[in-house]
């Protein structure tokens, strides 16, 4: 059956290396996307080839592929499973780091009169999120470039209150004998033009598999919640404009980031200033909101720490 310039083919496969059945050379277009691929049924990334010429294929998939056809699809599986396992290896470094966080922030919440962590949020990069950003690097589209260019396969973003519990969060993070900070770019201390703030750290974090330890890379970006309010809008106008923002309109959003930093900086003033007024702030309130504050939620109940004691004593 002869295919037109619209049918495609799906299958994990490198475009170089590709050859159609019987020997037809593989044109052109190359678009990454989710799919099934179509001699396993199984789901996966698949790359969708698109064919510039009309061209003779047989009409099932995979219908009557000989020994070469059959050992390609092999290793489209091998490819496939491949990329399963990094999404999948990365997935669980993600949430690593964000069982870290959690801790600090729950320790915080019970521990403590005021919790440095607002939000956390986590996210794994979508396979069309990744073929975007391998072609704004103007790289060709394989596993090992994605491995080797792509650092925020895996982003971990927290929001904060205050611009000193940005840096408090990271310090007791980066502190933990089993992270490694392998970069970090402080777009607090020097924004991008764009006026775009945060703090940004590439963390390495263990993953115990079945077979050992892998090492697992996180993106991690720590902003205030006035920086990302910013962030949110400015995420929103670029991809509505495509990249091509009108001068006018970045310049009022660089204006608008400005006006964020200054009430982060009032904020933080403000903030330090009732941290010294002398004792914790906490002290002020009323004796049954206090002490409510500082009983953690699920802390043992009197009754029960008192039947404890007399079970250790007797
Ligand atoms: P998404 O969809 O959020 O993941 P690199 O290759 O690492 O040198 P990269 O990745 O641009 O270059 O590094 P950078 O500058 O540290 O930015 C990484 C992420 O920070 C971006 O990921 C955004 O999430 C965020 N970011 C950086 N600059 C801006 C900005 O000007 N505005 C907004 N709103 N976010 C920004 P992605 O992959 O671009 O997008």
């Amino acid at each position: 059956m002869a295919r037109t310039a619209h049918d495609t083919l799906h299958g994990v496969i490198p475009l170089r290396t590709a050859t159609l059945p019987r020997g037809h050379s593989v044109p052109v277009v190359n678009v990454p996307h989710r799919g099934v691929l179509p001699s396993t049924r199984a789901p996966g990334f698949v790359w969708r080839l698109t064919y510039a010429d009309p061209v003779d294929l047989p009409s099932s998939p995979a219908g009557d592929l000989d020994d070469d056809a059959l050992m390609r699809v092999g290793d489209l599986k091998a490819l496939r499973d491949d990329f399963t396992h990094l999404m999948l290896r990365h997935r669980f470094g993600m949430e690593e780091v964000v069982t870290k966080l959690s801790i600090l922030r729950d320790e915080f919440a019970l521990m403590h009169a005021s919790n440095p962590i607002e939000n956390i949020v986590s996210r794994l990069k979508s396979p069309e999120s990744l073929a975007e950003k391998l072609r704004r690097k103007g790289v060709e589209p394989s596993l090992e470039a994605i491995r080797s260019t792509i650092t925020d396969i895996a982003g971990v973003r927290v929001t904060c209150s205050f611009v000193s519990d940005v840096y408090r969060v990271f310090d007791l993070l980066a502190g933990q004998h089993d992270i490694t900070v392998l970069d970090v770019r402080d777009y607090i201390a020097t924004p991008k033009p764009n006026g775009y703030r945060s703090h940004h750290a590439l963390i390495e974090v263990p993953v115990y598999l079945s077979d050992g330890a892998v090492p697992v890379v996180v993106e991690l970006q720590l902003r205030t919640i006035a920086m990302d309010f910013w962030a949110s809008l400015e995420h929103k106008i670029h991809y509505k404009y495509r990249g091509a923002v009108p001068d006018d309109l970045a310049e009022r959003l660089c204006d608008a980031a400005d006006a964020a930093h200054e009430l982060d900086t009032r904020m933080e003033s403000l903030h330090q200033e009732v941290r010294h007024l002398g004792g914790d702030p906490v002290d002020d309130l009323p004796d049954d909101v206090r002490d409510d504050l500082g009983r953690p939620a699920d802390a043992a109940p009197d009754e029960l720490i008192a039947r404890l004691q007399r079970l250790v004593r007797d």
